[in-house]
């Protein structure tokens, strides 16, 4: 068989052969095998040494063509997998942009920080001021100032996360009252303030005690003030935040600095004051702690306590939001449980 039919039969099998290529891998294999070093036309074309003078030109132009064609169709059937790859990859990564868009899911304030939200407008609504003070506080600050000397019974009341023998983690909001009070220049008008917080105590963790918590701390001092401002402030806030139709009442009770010392309770928001469960039958709920300010924290302070006097009062907002929302365990408020929160989604 003479080399041009050779070449022939080469190309005619190679172009078919390449017409049912179906991949870009069996393609090139092809290419290889075709077209390559060690395949059929190379040897072909080592072999035209042998052939006369006449026959080489015209077997080495056929030897050219038939590689010519080889890798056109080889490009052509590159060309068509790629563009079929592309198409495939387009209709299968399709966006639908008509779909409606996944929601993204925004948070929300915590229950807590609403309650301290809502206490904080109502005494801003009064002419309080909001004060902050510090979570790493001074003794001088948390006890001293606050008419508990050192070895005074009553700092047993509060179990106390001692920094070194002066500083500590402040037991309540009560000493910002005492930097604030240092602070006021009664020229400008009365005192009036609130300082809500966190503040930390060694308790152990229950359904209703945490080792930290938060308190609002309520102060006002001026001339002239008395039990009956107390109570109509108290009573404010307790209708507020628990309903208009709750009365208070205050029960005698003993804070170092304040004198005389209430627990305030609320009649229950539950039953009405009848007497249920949340209330343990007596129809009232003990809400906080208050009192006219003890002349020593005035005197401590460098105020002269027979012209000045005041009330003051320490909420522990976890237990304001425990009553309000029926939570019956504490801790619910930092497990951060998304479930737990979500309960009390509000629109900001
Ligand atoms: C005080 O801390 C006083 N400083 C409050 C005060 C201020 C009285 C001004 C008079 C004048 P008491 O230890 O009772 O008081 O705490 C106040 C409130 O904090 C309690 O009514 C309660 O709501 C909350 N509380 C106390 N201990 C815990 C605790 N371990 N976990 C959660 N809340 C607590």
């Amino acid at each position: 068989m003479s080399l041009k039919s050779d070449l022939e039969q080469l190309k005619e099998k190679g172009l078919a052969q390449i017409k049912t290529v179906d991949s870009t891998k069996v393609l090139n294999d092809i290419r290889v095998s075709l077209l390559g070093k060690k395949g059929p036309i190379t040897n072909v074309l080592r072999g035209m040494k042998d052939l006369s003078a006449e026959e080489r030109p015209q077997v080495g132009s056929f030897a050219n063509e038939v590689r010519d064609s080889l890798t056109a169709a080889i490009e052509t059937k590159k060309q068509e997998l790629q563009t079929q790859l592309l198409n495939e990859q387009l209709s299968a990564e399709t966006i639908d942009v008509t779909l409606p868009g996944r929601p993204v899911e925004i948070g929300t304030s915590h229950v807590l920080t609403q309650v301290q939200n809502d206490i904080e407008e109502l005494f801003i609504g009064m002419g309080y001021q909001v004060v902050d003070g510090p979570e790493v506080e001074e003794d001088h600050y948390n006890f001293e100032m606050m008419n508990m000397p050192k070895d005074h019974p009553a700092r047993d009341m509060q179990d106390t996360f001692y920094i070194t023998n002066e500083v500590l983690m402040r037991t309540h909001t009560s000493p910002v009252q005492a930097r604030t009070l240092e602070k006021h220049d009664f020229n400008q008008g009365p005192l009036k303030m609130i300082s809500p917080g966190r503040v930390y105590r060694r308790d152990t963790d229950d359904a209703t005690h945490s080792h930290q918590f938060h308190q609002i701390e309520g102060l006002v001092v001026d001339k002239h003030i008395t039990m009956a401002d107390l109570k109509g402030t108290l009573e404010v806030l307790a209708k507020h935040v628990f309903g208009a139709d709750r009365k208070i009442r205050l029960r005698p009770s003993y804070f170092p600095f304040t004198e005389p010392s209430v627990e305030v309770d609320v009649s229950c928001f539950k039953c009405g004051g009848k007497g249920c469960a949340v209330c343990k039958y007596t129809g009232w709920i003990e809400v906080l702690g208050a009192g006219m300010v003890h002349p020593n924290v005035i005197e401590n302070a460098g105020i002269d306590s027979k012209i000045y006097g005041g009330f003051a009062f320490g909420l522990g907002p976890d237990r304001f939001a425990m009553l309000k929302y029926g939570i019956d365990d504490i801790r619910e408020f930092y497990l951060n449980d998304i479930r737990f929160l979500h309960q009390f989604k509000v629109e900001d």
